[in-house]
């Protein structure tokens, strides 16, 4: 049996040689609660097909990775127990028939492996703050993974300077969409810089296609800033992420455990103002996504 479940649809658009965006479950089972995940889900996937891409949700299904998971299947996902499903557990979730939702990583290899180029995302992981013995695994892949990423940057959860420099040493440009700084997802700044600011989804490509032409193996992360209307400033999302931090620290909690936490006791802490801004980060960042998609398909 091959190793990954690959849905119609995404396979005729893969052997069409059509532009295809992919999106990751963790969103949808650790990121949000339910109704709520399958509504942006929703919107994510309208966004893409809007300007001319094929969405493929890309998850772990009764313990097989698939490309292309269906309404049905995001619906069943999102409202069901599933596990958190990185790079290391991929191996690992065949073991037992459970649904998983995949990292950035994760998300990021199953993509690859079956030739998509490009996928859209909330924000990364990185280097944790105070902990920089924690690094998400979403950066060794696209130190190794020729995939375009697209997110509204990384929160100030991390440890942003210390995320920057990690990408930087195992050589992934950090590209600025429509700006030169590098965004922090609830927020359009955070005062670091991003390599290069690019304007157009075919700008994405060329570099892309320059990168594939030297043989580097790394992917290409753009930074699209959350839209001005939900932005929320810096200065009010700090006090809430200090405080959510120490009680994460407070109840000992690390490890794959500690995005979740982060996120969720953020919803709570902000009165869902947050959730807004990530809900409308992940909708443009399909859109964005799916520009870069198209603009690489017509390259060929
Ligand atoms: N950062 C966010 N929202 C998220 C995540 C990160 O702002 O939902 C999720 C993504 O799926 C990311 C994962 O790939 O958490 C990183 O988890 P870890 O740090 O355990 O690698
Ligand atoms: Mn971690």
């Amino acid at each position: 049996m091959a190793p990954i479940d690959v849905a119609a649809e995404v396979r005729a658009a893969l052997d069409a040689g059509q532009p295809i965006v992919a999106l990751e479950s963790a969103l949808i089972t650790h990121g949000f609660a339910y109704p709520a995940n399958v509504e942006i889900t929703r919107r994510m996937a309208a966004a893409i097909r809007e300007r001319g891409a094929v969405p493929a949700v890309v998850g772990v299904w009764k313990g097989r990775p698939t490309v292309g998971l269906s309404e049905a299947q995001v619906e069943a996902m999102a409202s069901a127990t599933a596990v958190k499903v990185s790079v290391r557990d991929l191996p690992l979730t065949a073991r037992r028939p459970i649904h998983g939702g995949t990292t950035v990583a994760a998300t990021s290899l199953l993509a690859h492996r079956v030739g998509i180029r490009v996928f859209a995302t909330g924000g990364i992981g990185g280097v944790h703050r105070g902990h920089p013995e924690d690094v998400s695994a979403d950066l060794p892949v696209l130190a190794s993974t020729p995939i375009v990423v697209v997110c509204a940057g990384a929160k100030s959860i991390l440890d942003l300077p210390r995320t920057l420099e990690f990408l930087e040493t195992w050589g992934v440009p950090i590209l600025g969409w429509q700006t030169e700084q590098f965004p922090a997802f609830y927020s359009r700044t955070s005062g670091l810089r991003v390599d290069l600011r690019v304007d157009s989804g075919e700008e994405v490509a060329a570099i892309y296609r320059q990168q594939r032409a030297l043989k580097l193996p790394q992917g290409l992360l753009v930074t699209a800033p959350v839209p001005e209307a939900d932005e929320l400033p810096a200065e009010e999302v700090e006090p809430l992420i200090a405080r959510a931090l120490e009680e994460a620290e407070a109840q000992k909690i690390h490890g794959k455990a500690m995005t979740p936490y982060l996120l969720a006791r953020l919803v709570q802490l902000s009165n869902a103002r947050t959730k807004r801004a990530n809900e409308s980060l992940l909708v443009h960042n399909a859109a964005v996504a799916a520009e870069i998609a198209v603009a690489m398909a017509d390259e060929g």
